[in-house]
């Protein structure tokens, strides 16, 4: 009996499973308002018909749906159990981190290769992340924030017979392991932003090489992470806050997945989170106010005064997480930007792995992401911690600061 009735179930999904069409709109910097088609996927969604009271639909149960559905995708589905587990993992580690005993709040002693000071739990978040995405063996090439240069991911004292699962090294990995980390020693809201792309499995890399001893070719392999974020497979974050929550595109809309404590699974929470298209909440360091370009300027002062084009009063609202920042963002409505200023045009976010995947899932959500001149997710890196200006958020409120951008003479 219970057979069957899985049966039916696995039929009905297969005859219901959506093929949607999703199309990420953006208006190029200096054109008219219409919009541009700019990407097209098909990956079909499972739709769940019967679902278990007490687990829900897990994160597992998701993916291997959408493997089902897809088979092309079936090692993205192996490559989410690594960021399910790593997501754990993490949410554990910072959780218990304000507890005295276990020792990792503070720093490192070391610079990371953009000059910042590194926190124990960077580096310690780092290694679990790598680690668990290796693990999956459907890796080939990862860059992270708290790596010098991309990595291949084999290290040089393992072989690749001894990796547990080594099919196709089919993607590319690009992450931030913890941002925001200047909140951990308050226990403030930190997070997780991953963006994985395809990986060209022709590239061999020798597994001794590092930096200069690569061949020109093995460089231009490693160098497989400097893809635009249009060319992104998938994207998700994960948040540790009140609760630990897993928000994932694979290019057809968001879902969004809540820690169950008592189960140990990511559970869907929200199927289709869509941003509203206006807002009242602005999300800035506007400490650095004085510094924005002025069609930015001239925005934010008119959503202060209720001025601007909405004629609406705005709230302020700013975590100094981004993971934090953008998650309310997408929920609640609202504009999120570390815009570029006077001292650092182009302000403090990383393309890669911080400025596209979550362009990516805005704009899956609904919503838009910007420079204030172009959008963040054709922009081609040319070095992996490369910075990008970005103002994100409710599609009517960004809208309305790329127009103040093109009708600036500079
Ligand atoms: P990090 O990756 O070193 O943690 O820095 C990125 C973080 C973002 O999460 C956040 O939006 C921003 O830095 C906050 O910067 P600031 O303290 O200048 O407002
Ligand atoms: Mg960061």
């Amino acid at each position: 009996m219970r057979i069957s009735l899985f049966a039916v179930t696995v039929a009905t999904l297969y005859s219901d499973a959506l093929a949607f069409t999703t199309k990420a709109f953006h208006r190029p910097a200096s054109s008219s308002l219409s919009a541009t088609v700019e990407k097209v996927s098909k990956t079909k969604v499972p739709v769940f018909d019967e679902v278990c009271d007490t687990t829900g639909v897990t994160l597992k149960r998701f993916m291997s749906e959408v493997a089902m559905l897809n088979p092309e995708l079936t090692e993205l589905a192996v490559l989410f159990g690594g960021v399910d587990t790593a997501c754990k993992a993490l949410a554990n580690l910072v959780k218990r981190s304000q507890l005295p005993s276990s020792e990792t709040l503070g720093y490192e002693g070391n610079v990371n290769v953009q000059g910042e000071d590194q926190k124990k739990l960077d580096v310690i978040a780092n290694d679990v992340l790598k680690r668990a995405l290796r693990f999956t063996g459907r890796l080939g090439v990862l860059a992270s924030e708290e790596e010098d240069t991309p990595v291949d991911i084999m290290p040089e004292n393992v072989k690749k017979q001894e990796i547990v699962i080594d099919e196709s090294e089919k993607y590319v990995a690009v992450f931030d392991p913890l941002d925001g980390s200047s909140n951990i020693d308050a226990g403030c809201p930190t997070g997780t932003i991953i963006g994985i792309y395809e990986h060209d499995e022709n590239c061999d890399i020798d597994e001794n090489c590092v930096g200069e001893e690569c061949t020109e070719l093995e460089a231009a392999c490693l160098a497989n992470t400097l893809q635009p974020g249009t060319n992104l497979v998938a994207a998700a974050y994960c948040l540790y806050s009140s609760s630990t929550f897993l928000a994932l595109t694979l290019g057809n809309g968001v879902y969004m997945f809540t820690l169950d404590d008592q189960i140990g699974e990511f559970v869907l929470s929200n199927p289709d989170v869509k941003i509203p298209e206006s807002s009242n909440i602005m999300s800035f360091n506007s400490a650095n106010y004085d510094n924005w370009d002025q069609p930015l300027k001239d925005v934010v002062k008119g959503w202060e005064t209720g001025t601007g084009k909405s004629q609406t009063a705005f709230s302020s609202r700013y975590i100094g997480a981004m993971v934090g920042d953008v998650h309310r963002t997408l929920l609640y409505g609202g504009v999120f930007g570390y815009p570029g200023d006077k001292k650092n045009p182009n302000g403090k976010l990383r393309l890669l792995y911080e400025g596209a995947p979550m362009s990516f899932i805005m704009e899956q959500a609904g919503g838009l992401s910007t420079t204030g001149t172009q959008r963040v997710m054709e922009i081609i890196p040319e070095i992996v911690h490369q910075r990008v200006p970005m103002i994100m958020g409710s599609k009517n409120d960004v809208e309305e600061i790329i127009e103040a951008y093109d009708n600036w003479k500079q």
